[in-house]
């Protein structure tokens, strides 16, 4: 008797052992651009603070070791998008943003998320550790309405989010904000650079293949299009920032 297992692609299952310059060579053929479905949005220091009116600052950046392979990542999809990652609140610890097998239900602790729609207005609940939901959805029903959103244009958080035992959330402030950006999500061991010690790290993810899988590491950084899944896709989106070789 043979039993049915999952017969993965080809490509996925063999590993991708390239040097630079065989990378290079297939770039051109492989890598004509990204769909935008693919794109994401990360946390562009310095600007990766927000203001709890109640508990001081939150850190967007700076989740996970090595430090920010945990942190706030957005996702766009056509029909709007959703975070995955982590953010630290100084005087509150962890809040957990989403696990990236968004957009989110939010009809339980096992499916809650921060979500967006097509115009970045966000919606659903982050988990604190220690401070319980925090509703992104809240700041849209104040009056005057203050929804939490992503200002595409500034490239940056806006509004207010309402934590449950914490009160407001000030993602709006002039000066203390989140900015979101293309950032160099490829810099996987964050040196500054996309290169081999980072190729290295991502073929290690894409042997593994499936975030869920308990030896990926935490957060599933190689996972660059958040489909909770490291393979080509995420191989055809490191190849152009690995031939640019230094971050933007
Ligand atoms: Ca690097
Ligand atoms: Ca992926």
């Amino acid at each position: 008797m043979f039993g049915y297992s999952p017969v993965r692609r080809y490509s996925e299952k063999k590993p991708i052992m390239l040097a630079r310059t065989a990378a290079k060579a297939i770039f051109s053929a492989a890598c004509l651009a990204a769909p935008a479905s693919a794109q994401s949005l990360h946390v562009v220091p310095p600007n990766q603070f927000c203001w709890g009116e109640n508990v001081g600052y939150f850190n967007w950046a700076g989740a996970g070791s090595p430090a920010g392979s945990q942190a706030a990542v957005y996702f766009s999809r056509p029909a709007g998008g959703f975070f995955r990652g982590f953010v630290w609140g100084e005087n509150v610890g962890w809040v957990n943003l989403g696990n990236g097998d968004g957009p989110y239900l939010n009809t339980s602790g096992q499916n809650f998320g921060v979500n967006a729609n097509v115009s970045g207005q966000l919606s659903g609940m982050a988990w604190g550790e220690n401070i319980g939901w925090i509703n992104f959805g809240a700041g849209a029903l104040a009056s005057p309405a203050q929804p939490a959103r992503i200002d595409f244009v500034a490239g940056r958080l806006r509004g207010y989010a309402w934590g449950e035992n914490i009160g407001w959330i000030n993602l709006d402030d002039a000066s203390v904000f989140v900015a979101l950006g293309g950032g160099c999500p490829c810099d996987l061991n964050h040196d500054g650079m996309v290169d081999d010690a980072d190729f290295v790290i991502f073929l290690s993810a894409y042997n593994l293949l499936e975030c869920a899988d308990p030896t990926m590491p935490s957060g599933c950084p190689a996972d660059f299009n958040g489909d909770n899944m490291v393979d080509d896709t995420d191989f055809q989106l490191f190849l152009a920032p690995y031939n640019d070789l230094i971050c933007p």
